[in-house]
């Protein structure tokens, strides 16, 4: 196992990064920016290294700093956590150049998820259930175009190549504006992403956004984990997380795993991933592949039992994974809310000093977070400051808990979305289960 471990990351991540190399005796780096002294990661690690100032693109995003503070810390490995450069190709290969390892898949492989025609032309090749569309780029020929829009059928959406994550895309109702819609996508995605490539697929008008969990070794094993429901979402940020996903029947997901889970073998996937589908009308099309550890991956490890972290850094290190596909059981449900730091009206995000912070407790709470009493969220990350998961032996209950957990949560200081969840707990619909990727919006814009 490695010796020590760079935390490329901040916040409730990296404290969960920390938390997971210390059951694994691994001792941990604490990399930070001048606006991080004081994180509750950083007074745990074993060694701390301030990388740069509070703008991230001269620290979290600072490559040259990342590595340098792994040579003079002498790190053998880097968890690069979530955002920043978990899914930068570029970073992975100048980490593994530089003799470290990179705790995360293949730098090859990130590149190929990172170009969404590749993606889904990967995944197609490797059986999973793709999005009706163009199968690659759509090319400058207006005729092609349209004949393409007309047999796929409208409405189709147009989607940046180098995009993803709700940037670089539109609807098109009618062929009347296809044309222009492609010309002006191709434009954005031009600045956006420095790619003005684009592509075209059916866009289903009222799906479910559900997403499967995978873990890989280098000796080729793969596993799935279930699926994960992220439907409960704002302008493309997840709101809740839970899993199983309400109504997805045993039946499906093992099979829905297992077509994953051989995609995995079939690409050469190392480390945890996870495989995005749109899920309407009982049926899953692929649209994405993360390869990075997500944010809501406690809900899954709260229904499988398995610590997601450790596996990563065990499979990273070159270990044979230690669970078959026949291992893995699923134990009740558990739901995830984000707590961030925004005004509740506006959902700007509100950095400031938390005054009074008191954590819920009891079975089946957990708090991912990193904040304390006195803590002061800075101005320049994430307003994501900590996730609450509830887990009980069936939704309803999980749901009950987390209602009561929410209650007991104690954050002073500055405004919170603490209310929101409890009101959408509460919610007939949500309660109900099998809500849209459109609910949450609707309710806000009407209530
Ligand atoms: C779609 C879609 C409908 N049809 N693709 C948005 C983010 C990016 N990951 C893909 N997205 C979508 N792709 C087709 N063919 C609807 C969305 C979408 C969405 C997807 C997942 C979660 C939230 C979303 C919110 C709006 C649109």
């Amino acid at each position: 196992m490695f010796e020590k471990v760079v935390i490329a990351n901040r916040g409730e991540i990296a404290l969960r990064i920390l938390r997971a190399c210390r059951e694994l005796s691994i001792k941990t780096v604490a990399v930070h920016s001048s606006a991080d002294r004081d994180l509750k990661h950083v007074r745990l690690a074993d060694e701390s290294v301030c990388i740069g100032p509070a703008d991230s693109t001269h620290s979290y995003l600072n490559i040259p700093a990342l590595i340098s503070a792994a040579e003079v810390t002498d790190a053998v490995a880097i968890h690069p956590g979530y955002g920043f450069l978990s899914e930068n190709a570029d970073f992975a290969e100048r980490v593994e150049e530089s003799g470290f390892t990179f705790i995360g898949p293949k730098p090859e492989t990130i590149r190929i998820m990172g170009d969404k025609i590749s993606a889904i032309e990967a995944m197609k090749a490797s059986g999973v259930p793709c999005v009706p569309g163009s199968d690659g780029p759509l090319r400058d020929n207006h005729d092609e175009i349209l004949a393409m829009a007309r047999k796929i059928g409208y409405p189709v959406i147009i989607k940046a190549a180098g995009g993803g994550g709700g940037r670089g895309m539109r609807v098109v109702n009618s062929e009347a504006t296809l044309l222009h819609s492609v010309a002006l996508t191709k434009v954005e995605a031009g600045s956006f992403f420095g790619n003005d490539i684009v592509y075209m697929e059916k866009f289903l008008e009222n799906p479910r956004h559900i997403e499967f969990q995978v873990l890989a070794d280098t000796h080729g094993n793969a596993i799935h984990l279930g699926e994960r429901d992220c439907s409960m979402q704002r302008r493309h940020q997840k709101v809740i997380e839970e899993a199983p996903a309400p109504g997805i029947s045993d039946e499906l997901r093992q099979k829905m795993g297992k077509v994953c889970a051989n995609a995995c073998i079939k690409t050469g996937y190392r480390g945890v991933g996870t495989f995005e589908f749109l899920y309407e009308n009982g049926e899953f099309y692929f649209i994405e592949m993360n390869t990075r550890l997500q944010v809501e991956h406690p809900v899954t490890e709260m229904i499988t039992g398995i610590d997601l972290v450790k596996e990563q850094l065990l499979v990273a290190a070159g270990e044979k994974l230690s669970y078959t596909q026949e291992d893995i059981s699923f134990n009740g449900h558990a739901i995830e809310c984000r707590i961030n730091a925004e005004d509740p009206d506006s959902f700007m995000p509100c950095p400031g000093k938390i005054t009074n912070f008191h954590a819920p407790g009891g079975l089946g709470v957990r708090v991912d977070s990193h904040i304390y009493s006195g803590y002061s969220v800075p101005p320049h990350y994430d307003s994501m400051i900590g996730k609450l998961i509830c887990h009980a032996s069936d939704r309803e209950t999980a749901l009950v808990r987390m209602a009561g957990a929410l209650d007991e949560l104690v954050i002073d200081g500055i405004k919170t979305n603490k209310a929101l969840h409890s009101r959408l707990v509460r919610d007939a619909a949500f309660m109900a289960g099998s809500t849209s990727i459109h609910y949450l919006e609707k309710k806000l814009g009407l209530s």
